[in-house]
């Protein structure tokens, strides 16, 4: 991995570029998903690279949901595996869910280099491995209509950190509640989920760990009355206003950083 020196403006940025790079040299990651990463630094380079109000309610919505939820699965891709794979488990773990691999560019030797690294951090399970992704989701072209009849499948909530479109529509026709964590509030994905976090998985999914601790003792009624306020369509224009407030604001201001602090 490329030393990057800790004084350098844009470090955690870069770092996460570095983890990137390093999860598609492990074959966990697919050259798309290097183009899907810059789409999100470029988000979240709008959005000042902090957890907004915004996403902290849809992920207290989201946290009670899950908790709430039978069969709650938090599905896995490339991306998802290379950043916040100690992460994902910890939340799996915390709110009672399985953890399936589901990937838009499948290989045999990429779900197992995912379900391998998952384990190394701790899952006891995997499931969409192999021969386990027997079942498939109606109407739905792509690799990720593969899924697990023990996940994906029977699941009532699915969580779908860095998603490509069409299977939130799927897994929504099926009548399953979707979660998204998606830096882009226009993608197809944010626009068609249930709840979608408006923030980047490497402060989400540890902050959702965080929040299922803390949710845990609460009686089901007061979940409940967290997921019934919660409002997508508001959310997301809440999203879309910071935004656009925030390109107002940096526009006034016109020089907005030192020379030298883009990376
Ligand atoms: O591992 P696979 O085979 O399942 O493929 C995974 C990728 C990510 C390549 C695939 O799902 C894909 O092509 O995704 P898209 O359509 O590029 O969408 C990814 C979305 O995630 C975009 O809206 C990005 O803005 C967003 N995104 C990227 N990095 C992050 C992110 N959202 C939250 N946190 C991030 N770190």
């Amino acid at each position: 991995m490329v030393r990057i020196p800790p004084s350098h403006p844009r470090y955690v940025s870069l770092m996460l570029r570095e983890r990137i790079v390093e999860g598609y040299r492990k074959g966990l990651v697919v050259l798309e998903g290097l183009i899907a990463h810059g789409r999100g630094e470029a988000f979240d380079y709008i959005l000042g690279e902090k957890t907004h109000w915004f996403a902290e309610e849809a992920m207290r919505a989201a946290v009670a949901l899950m908790l709430l939820s039978k069969h709650p699965v938090i599905s896995v891709n490339g991306n998802t595996a290379a950043l916040v794979p100690g992460d994902i488990v910890r939340l799996a773990e915390a709110v009672g869910a399985r953890i399936e691999v589901n990937l838009f560019y499948r290989t045999k030797e990429r779900e197992e280099a995912i379900a391998r690294i998952l384990r190394e951090h701790g899952a006891q399970e995997v499931l969409g491995v192999g021969d386990d992704a027997s079942a498939t989701i109606p109407e739905l072209h792509s690799e990720r209509r593969r899924v697990s009849p023990r996940g994906i499948l029977v699941a009532d909530t699915v969580l779908v950190p860095l998603e490509d479109g069409d299977r939130t529509e799927a897994l929504r026709r099926m009548g399953k509640n979707v979660i998204a964590i998606d830096l882009n509030p226009f993608s197809r994905t944010a626009q068609m989920a249930s709840i979608t976090i408006v923030d980047n998985v490497v402060r989400s999914v540890p902050r959702m760990v965080e929040l299922a601790h803390e949710f845990r003792g609460l009686e089901e009624e007061v979940l409940r009355r967290i997921v019934s306020g919660y409002d997508n369509r508001r959310i997301l224009g809440e999203a879309i206003r910071t935004i656009r407030l925030r390109l107002d604001e940096l526009a006034e201001k016109g020089v907005f950083v030192e020379a030298g602090d883009y990376a």
